[in-house]
This record gives structure tokens, C-alpha cells and sequence, in this order.
């Protein structure tokens, strides 16, 4: 039986017990996955979309945690939404064909790389904090299968400091909690939050360059301000089933923020018959 979770070649080799962990707290940290190298020959291509040399349509450029009226100087969390239609040299690209080997090894055979996105932390930016939330809030709720394994890759070593990813351990194990759109609106903006309630235990998930974490839909995360010097860059490669992807796409759900307003009205947490009743805390656990 492997011991330790590991690269080799094409793949990525998932230990048992890391496997375990992705089932009981719906995410999990894989060491890693892609190289220096492999890292370093991403981020020239990240880079272009960064500075916006790689046209990007409309809303699919955006920030995560201001409205959609802010100007792209002022962005605090530049997100890109599906690079791979605008860049399509990245297709099938090293981390996208690692990524889906775990994929598979985490959700079982049949997945499709479903969507992917870049979301990176502008340096001194504490209102760069992305919202708690539940990724099947924003996602239409009545697929035939909703196994989902959405890895997320840091770029820069992503730290406490710099806002990495936190988790509640276990959420994706209860009903899909009550959201609302950050600035009131969806037109407005994309972003959906929900809150903390009592109970919930916040896990911090500091990770190195060329690691990801992968997490479950339905498992509560966000991520808090970047108070560093430096950027924090990641990069999501999310994977859902073959029936699922069409189902979406049948639907006119294509994750694009560019995507009609009468389908995003009609998914996630908008279309769900309401959360659970939980007491919310009178403020966040951490800040
Ligand atoms: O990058 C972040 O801070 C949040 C990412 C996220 O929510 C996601 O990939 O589902």
C-alpha cells in the first residue's frame, strides 16, 4: 500500500489515508503535484493573464471581493474565469492531466475537468478575503451525479499572511447552508457568502509552491486578506462527472460569470429550497 501521497511521471499517486481525509472533511492537501519546473513554465502564462496581455471577456475578468463597478487597478482579488477558452494552448496542459489522475483516484472513474480559474491576491490587500462559502451554492443543485474534486494549485508558497485557504472540516456533510450575494446583487457582482455558525471549526490550509489542495462542493472555505508583500496566485482545475458537465452545459451552465442571468437565477443556493436554520456567530472566528 503507498505510504505517501507522490508524483510519478504523468500521475499522481494518492496514499490511502489522504484519500480517507478528502471523505471525512471534504478537502485535502497533496504535496508536490506539480514541480518547479512544471510551476514555473504555468506562470508565464499566468503572468500574460495577469497583466492583460490574454484578452479575457467581460465579467470572466473580475474581482472576487469588490463589485463589478470597481476599476481593474483597484482590484484586490483579480479572478480569471475559465482561462483555457481564452488561452487555448493550455488545454491538456501538465497540471490538468495530473490533476485529473486525482481526480479519479478521490471520485472514481468518469471525470471531466469541468471548469478552471485563476484567482490571485494583489500584495497589501486585506479586503482581498474571499467569502465563506459552499461551492454548490453557485452550481445547479439537481445534477444526476455530484461527485466533485476541485483542486487548487498555489503558485506562491500561500500563507497565513497572504491569505490561504481555510476550511470547516466536515461541512460537506450537511445540507447547503443559506447565501447571499456579497454587494446585494448578483448584478452587482458574482460572489456568495454565508456565514460561520456555531460549531464550526475554521482550519487554516497553508500550502507550498507546486501543492494543491482539493475540495469537496459542498464543503464550507474562503480565504482572508493578503497582508504580505507578495502576491498569492493560485490556479483551480475543478473536475466533475462526464453526466454532470453535460447536464450543466445542456442547461446553458457554462461557470462563465458571462453565462445568461436567467440560468445563474436558477442554480445553486438561488434555486435550493432554503439552508438549514443555524445561529449565526456575532463575528468571524478568526478576525
Ligand atoms: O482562492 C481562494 O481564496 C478561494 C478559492 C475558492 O473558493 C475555490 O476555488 O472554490
Amino acid at each position: 500500500m503507498v505510504e505517501t501521497s507522490h508524483r510519478d511521471g504523468e500521475r499522481y499517486v494518492v496514499a490511502e489515508a489522504d484519500r480517507q481525509k478528502f471523505e471525512r472533511d471534504g478537502y485535502v492537501h497533496l504535496a508536490g503535484v506539480l514541480s518547479e519546473e512544471e510551476v514555473g513554465d504555468l506562470e508565464v502564462t499566468y503572468e500574460r493573464f495577469l497583466h492583460g496581455e490574454i484578452p479575457v471577456a467581460g465579467k470572466d475578468f473580475c474581482d472576487m471581493s469588490g463589485d463589478y463597478a470597481r476599476g481593474v487597478e483597484q482590484f484586490s482579488i483579480i479572478n480569471v474565469m475559465l482561462p483555457r477558452k481564452y488561452w487555448p494552448k493550455w488545454r491538456g496542459n501538465v497540471y490538468e492531466r495530473r490533476a485529473w489522475t486525482i481526480a479519479e483516484q478521490l471520485c472514481g472513474a468518469g471525470m471531466e475537468l469541468d471548469y478552471d480559474q485563476l484567482l490571485a491576491k494583489r500584495p497589501f490587500k486585506d479586503d482581498a478575503v474571499f467569502g465563506w462559502h459552499q461551492d454548490l451554492a453557485y452550481w445547479p443543485t439537481e445534477t444526476p451525479d455530484t461527485r466533485t474534486a476541485t483542486c487548487w494549485l498555489a503558485i506562491d508558497d500561500s500563507t497565513v499572511q497572504n491569505g490561504c485557504m481555510r476550511f470547516v472540516p466536515g461541512t460537506h456533510l450537511v445540507p447547503l447552508r443559506p447565501h447571499a450575494p456579497l454587494h446585494g446583487d448578483r448584478a452587482k457582482s458574482h460572489t456568495l457568502v454565508t456565514e460561520l455558525v456555531k460549531g464550526d471549526e475554521v482550519r487554516l490550509a497553508p500550502i507550498r509552491r507546486g501543492d494543491i489542495t482539493v475540495h469537496n462542493e459542498r464543503v464550507m472555505h474562503g480565504s482572508g486578506g493578503n497582508k504580505s508583500a507578495g502576491w498569492r496566485r493560485a490556479y483551480v482545475v475543478a473536475f466533475r462527472s462526464r453526466e454532470t458537465v453535460a447536464w450543466e452545459r445542456a442547461h446553458g451552465f457554462t461557470h462563465s460569470h458571462n453565462d445568461q442571468r436567467e440560468v445563474l437565477d436558477q442554480v445553486g443556493f438561488a434555486n435550493s429550497a432554503g439552508g438549514e436554520r443555524n445561529e449565526p456567530l456575532e463575528q468571524s472566528a478568526e478576525e
